[in-house]
């Protein structure tokens, strides 16, 4: 019998969302949602993990009557197999990011581009020190040169630990040579991923799951971080300001431009391009009032940390900012775009441009971003979008009124900056308050949205509930949009809604209870925040220690495989709102969970319902403070002026 399909309302949370969704309906596009219906019950053996297609003389799967394949490989090798190659290949994305990035910034240092810069030479000099690099009275350029050389050198060492990992606690680095999963080189772990996995190499579950650990510890530790650090010198270290977010970004009377996809280089031109007179004058003689740009998915989260560019929404909504009817040009480059794209736009009147050529899409328009004249090479796409501003059907426009306030570009330079000011900026006062039980522990909410999932709905049960119960919420990727369009990204959230520890301090240091760190690469903004708690002292020293949990509620992508597992393999326990496709294999699931929490300090929990992952997550967090002896009642009173200024944060 066919499935009964869901109400628009349990398919997504936001009003914006399900206004489009009705609207699809009555165009006749298809989106995912109803692509979903189409797909029916998923296959058993892919999500348990047991369908091998490595060699060709399958695809074999493990069933009752069939306990191993061809070769004789069983279900803990295949499971394991499986899991690695999805940890090789989110690393390898968030990695070649990084890589293209440290390219472009070599480049930057040898003087041979014109439009990109180094934006924050503070960031450089204190980057190259944390890398051990000598920066006393040497000059920017050659610096960069150094540190850019330094970072390639990242990717390729073949037998040298990752110098980035000198850059976590001790403590942390020890667990990691003694299960002997420290990474060398990116690139060479992404390659020894996939001849282990390859048939008739490496059988033995834990050596391939200690493999998918290693190689994510290259991704969290270097390629993502890298990606983070050089986008930090190149364009700036994000600081809190202000923006919006949903559909309601979208403008009537401009022409809207929408970025989506990772890579901050073009649309960090085009956000520069858009105030530039020409381009003014350019919109005005097509008859609009100017060009709008706004973002999806994580080069929102880029252009939002930086230049404070509005977001028009996460994952799930990026067919849905083309049924507005409104959007001139989606201008995209790798990773989570979805290749329905073009079909969706055929039904009005968006151009969707690819823009590099490692990510093609049939019925996109491919214009290779001009590096070496990158401003121009903007002003061109833009000019492009404007010049189809006249093809739009106003009959099919319909924007929703709905967006969100929000406040967003909490780097850990800017977090310490909150915290204590210019003078005396460290992570202390957050220290003390976590001592003190003002704030009980710290929570990463990340990842993605999900089908399986109704839109956003975990991530906000999850983080309504934690706030009110004394917990600061770091967010990045679609989870941190998720939170911007239901109103939880600004400060006056902390008043309404966060229980009275946490209110406290926000209160004093005017930051809102869930902090916008960015994009899925900047995950390793959450690690450096943990490894500054650790170094700022009284929390322990390590990773394992702080009472600290990653949650990835809504995931889907193989990316978020990576970073659950640098997460893990760092000493923090991991929640999954989404199983892995490993059920099929009882040995890989114990390895992930029990077996990594004995070993690291940290696993693997699969908890599909948010009400009770938040009690898992205070578990969690009661034993790590219970450990470290501050498991103490927290005394409570109001504070007056006088008490507030000897409040020491
Ligand atoms: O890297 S959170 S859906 S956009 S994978 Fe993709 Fe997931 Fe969004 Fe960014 Ni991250």
């Amino acid at each position: 019998m066919a499935k009964e399909p869901k109400k628009v309302e349990d398919l997504v949370s936001d009003p914006a969302s399900i206004e489009i969704i009705q609207k699809s309906q009555k165009d006749c596009v298809e989106t995912c949602f109803t692509r979903a219906d189409s797909q029916s019950v998923s296959c058993k053996f892919g999500t348990q993990g047991i369908c091998c297609k490595i060699c060709h003389m399958g695809p074999c799967k493990i069933t009752p009557n069939g306990q191993r394949g061809v070769c004789g490989a069983d279900a803990d090798t295949i499971v394991a197999r499986n899991f690695l190659r999805e940890v090789a290949a989110g690393t390898a994305a968030h990695s070649d990011h990084g890589r293209h990035l440290v390219l472009r910034f070599k480049k930057v240092a040898e003087g041979k581009e014109k439009d990109f810069k180094i934006t924050d030479e503070k960031a450089l000099y204190r980057i190259a020190k944390e890398y051990g690099l000598e920066t006393e009275g040497k000059a920017v350029n050659a610096l960069a040169l150094e540190l850019a050389d330094l970072f390639i050198s990242e990717f390729t060492s073949q037998e040298e630990d990752l110098k980035t990992l000198e850059l976590a606690p001790e403590k942390t680095r020890a667990v990691w040579s003694k299960y002997n999963i420290a990474p060398q080189g990116v690139d060479r772990m992404v390659v020894e991923s996939m001849h282990r996995t390859h048939m008739g190499v490496d059988h033995d579950y834990r050596n391939l799951l200690d493999m998918a650990f290693k190689t994510s510890l290259a991704d969290g530790w270097g390629g993502a971080r890298i990606a983070t650090e050089v986008s930090d010198i190149m364009f700036g270290t994000p600081e809190p300001l202000r923006s919006s977010a949903n559909l309601g970004v979208l403008e009537e009377k401009k022409v809207n431009i929408i970025v989506h996809g990772h890579e901050p280089a073009l649309s960090e031109m085009l956000a520069a391009a858009i105030h530039d007179p020409e381009i003014r004058e350019y919109a005005a003689k097509a008859g609009a009032e100017g060009v709008n740009l706004a973002g999806l998915c994580c080069t929102a989260n880029e252009i939002l940390m930086r230049r404070g560019v509005q977001v028009a929404g996460n994952f799930l909504q990026q067919e849905l900012a083309i049924i507005t009817g409104a959007v001139e040009m989606m201008v995209v480059d790798v990773q989570c775009v979805m290749p329905s794209l073009p079909n969706v736009a055929k039904s009005y009147h968006t151009e969707v441009v690819s823009t590099t050529d490692i990510a093609k899409t049939i019925g996109a328009t491919h214009i290779a971003f001009d590096e070496d004249h990158a401003y121009n090479s903007a002003k061109d796409l833009i000019k492009r979008a404007v010049d189809n501003f006249k093809n739009r059907d106003p009959q099919k426009v319909q924007i929703p009124k709905f967006k969100e306030p929000l406040i967003a570009g909490f780097s850990v330079e800017a977090i310490k900056y909150m915290l204590g000011g210019t003078f005396r900026g460290s992570f202390r006062p957050l220290n003390d308050a976590i001592i003190s039980g003002r704030i009980k522990g710290v929570v990463g909410i990340v990842g993605c949205n999900n089908i399986k999932t109704k839109t956003d709905s975990y991530i906000n049960a999850l983080t309504k509930e934690l706030i009110k119960r004394d917990v600061l919420i770091l967010q990045t990727g679609c989870a941190a949009q998720a939170s911007a369009k239901a109103g939880k990204l600004t400060p006056e959230t902390a008043l309404a809604e966060a229980g009275p520890g946490l209110r406290e301090i926000c209160e004093t240091v005017g930051i809102p209870p869930v902090l916008h760190m960015g994009s899925c690469v900047d995950n390793s903004r959450i690690l450096e925040a943990a490894t500054q708690i650790v170094y700022e002292g009284g929390l322990g020293d390590s990773l394992a220690q702080v009472p600290a949990v990653g949650v990835a509620p809504e995931w889907m992508s193989e990316k978020a495989v990576a970073i659950g597992c640098y997460f893990v393999a760092s000493g923090v326990d991991v929640i999954l709102g989404q199983p892995f496709n490993i059920g099929g294999s009882e040995n890989v699931t114990k390895y992930l969970g029990e077996e990594a929490v004995k070993r690291f300090g940290g696993g693997f929990h699969y908890i599909p319902d948010p009400m009770a992952a938040v009690e898992k997550i205070m578990e969690i967090i009661d034993a790590a403070r219970e450990a470290l002896g501050i498991n103490k009642k927290t005394e409570r009173k109001l504070l007056d002026m006088k008490d507030r200024r000897n409040l020491n944060v």
